[in-house]
């Protein structure tokens, strides 16, 4: 019986099946209630207790193996397209997803086209910075607390290496090689090192701006940035500027722009002032011009800083930031470029 079942597997092996028929041949043949497994197994009562273990065990593994062997082939058949010719050649193509602007880039773009129409230039540097352009050239003291590890991500501590905190270290590189006028936007990613949260993350991104020329003045920056607020927010909308303290400006301040959902009523967006703060702004401090070799007799400069996650969450109404990072492109398709 042991030889017989041999001879049976090595059939099974052979048997070529190329076609449904010859599938359905296959199973009627070894698997179905008359078949060759079947047969074994009604001969099975007939053999000697000594020798049941083994022909069992053989005649398992036929069954298995021919029951495999007919899974596969029903899969390929199942999946193989039918008729001769197999191409559809008239099946439409699949259509190729469109992709769609980042919020953050489309606000940055829209950024920069305002400032470029007032003639600025656009400038990119290193994220990977020394402690001179983010902290010493922008008159950070010594002991400033933005110097800590707790804010600012050291990749050398020793050799004072980090990522930027500011995209004012493109700035002061700016300075050093140029001398005034100078006017340009400053876009990039920075680095902060934060717990992650609705309103913060450890990287996100920043506009800045640079005016240094003679005669530069307070009015200058009033005016540019009300020139802004109106292009970004509405013909209709109104600033404020607080007083406010940054290490690189003196006098500075903190730009509010009126609310442009509820036109500075009141409502839940502006948390009923009115007001929405958008950037930070001043005179850039003469100790900064004179650390970047410019003449502080000579020239004066207005300095802007603003975060674009926080002028697209105002924009679009985003109300947590991790949304930004996720990239999950139900979020993503919802917004439409201008250009
Ligand atoms: C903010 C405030 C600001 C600047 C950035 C700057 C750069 C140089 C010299 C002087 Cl090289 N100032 N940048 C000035 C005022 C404010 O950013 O809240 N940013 C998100």
């Amino acid at each position: 019986m042991i030889d017989k079942i041999k001879e049976l597997l090595k059939e099974t092996e052979a048997f070529s099946i190329k076609t449904g028929e010859e599938l359905e041949q296959f199973r009627l043949k070894y698997l179905s209630k008359k078949g060759e497994v079947s047969l074994l197994f009604n001969d099975f009562k007939n053999v000697p207790a000594e020798l049941k273990k083994e022909v069992g065990l053989e005649i398992n593994k036929l069954k298995q193996f021919a029951q495999e062997k007919f899974d596969s082939f029903k899969e390929q058949l199942d999946d193989a397209p039918t008729g001769t010719n197999s191409l559809d050649l008239t099946r439409p193509g699949e259509p190729l997803e469109l992709g769609s602007r980042h919020p953050i880039s489309i606000v940055r773009n829209e950024i920069i086209g305002i400032f470029s129409r007032l003639g600025f230039t656009v400038a990119e540097g290193p994220e990977i910075e020394d402690d001179w352009h983010v902290f010493s050239a922008l008159n950070f003291p010594p002991e400033h607390p933005a110097r800590d590890m707790q804010d600012t991500f050291f990749i050398d501590k020793e050799n004072e290496i980090l990522l930027r905190t500011h995209t004012s270290s493109v700035q002061v590189r700016m300075m050093e090689k140029t001398q005034p006028p100078i006017r340009s936007i400053f876009p990039g990613r920075v680095f902060r090192n934060e717990a992650i949260s609705y309103r913060a993350h450890c990287i996100f991104h920043q506009v800045e701006g640079l005016y240094v020329d003679e005669n530069v003045s307070f009015a200058d920056l009033k005016q540019t940035l009300l020139h802004f607020a109106k292009e970004m927010f509405g013909e209709k909308t109104q600033i404020r500027l607080r007083p406010s303290y940054f290490p690189f400006t003196e006098p500075s301040a903190e730009m509010d722009v009126s609310c442009s959902i509820c036109g500075g009523k009141g409502c839940n967006v502006c948390k009923q002032t009115g007001w929405l703060e958008i950037l930070g702004c001043g005179m850039v401090d003469p100790n900064v011009l004179e650390s970047c070799g410019i003449d502080s007799e000579k020239y004066t400069g207005f300095a802007f800083g603003m975060g674009i996650e926080r002028i697209a969450m105002l924009k679009y109404q985003v109300k947590d930031l991790r949304l930004y990072f996720e990239n999950d492109v139900r979020f993503l398709r919802q917004f439409k470029a201008a250009y």
